[in-house]
């Protein structure tokens, strides 16, 4: 069976600064980490089938600050939630001011929170970055598992396709907890695969 997820309603809600910010609704968060212009908010945009709900844009570093979404959906097991699009990271030209405020941000965002129940880690296809195994590293340090989604698998020949993303799997030394889901926000390729991972995982 096709596991399509029909959003009833997807609205912005706040873009945080500061963790004063963060809502304080109390419903479930799924966060969105990853390296810049790895392709996070196209990823929210399309997992939600709105067009330009997270800003999208060519130049890395656009998305600065936290920001957050509300959701509602037709499905029982994850019918309200909040979609939390976090700024990415390792991208050098952004100014050190700017990076000094943001990699706090993120970590008071991911560590402090009860409310984040998924942290989906986005990592491109072709090129991981050396960060991302550190960051997946990290994030089960502070008690996440995350789900893995490579990014604009299009770009794959489909002939570079499995061994593609099974030596992607390796340098990010993953296992089988962590299968990898390949995603493409242009085609649609793997959305209804990655809301089938999200509801089995808020299934409690
Ligand atoms: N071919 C292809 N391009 C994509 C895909 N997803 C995103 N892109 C492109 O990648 C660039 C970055 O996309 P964003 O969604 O803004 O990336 P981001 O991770 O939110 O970036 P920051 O906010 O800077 O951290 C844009 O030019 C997108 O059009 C995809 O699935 N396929
Ligand atoms: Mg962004």
């Amino acid at each position: 069976m096709v596991d399509t997820m029909k959003i009833l309603t997807a609205e912005f809600i706040r873009s945080c600064v500061g963790p004063e910010q963060f809502p304080n609704g109390g419903l479930p968060e799924i966060a969105f980490v990853g390296r810049s212009n790895v392709g996070k908010s196209s990823l929210i945009n399309s997992l939600l089938q709105r067009k330009s709900l997270a800003k999208v844009s060519r130049t890395p570093g656009k998305t600065r600050a936290v920001n957050v979404f509300s959701v509602v959906t037709g499905d029982v097991q994850l019918a309200r939630f909040m979609i939390v699009d976090l700024p990415g990271y390792g991208y050098a030209k952004v100014s050190k001011s700017i990076r000094a405020q943001w990699g706090p941000l993120l970590e008071a965002y991911l560590t402090d929170r009860e409310e984040v129940r998924i942290v989906v880690l986005l990592v491109e296809s072709r090129v991981p970055a050396a960060q991302d195994r550190a960051t997946i590293e990290w994030l089960l340090s502070i008690g996440h598992l995350p789900v893995v989604v490579a990014t604009k698998v299009d770009k794959l020949k489909p002939s570079e396709r499995v061994a593609g993303l099974r030596r992607l799997g390796a340098e990010l030394g993953l296992d089988d907890r962590l299968p990898v889901i390949a995603y493409s926000s242009t085609t649609g390729e793997g959305r209804d695969r990655l809301w089938t991972v999200l509801k089995e995982r808020t299934r409690i």
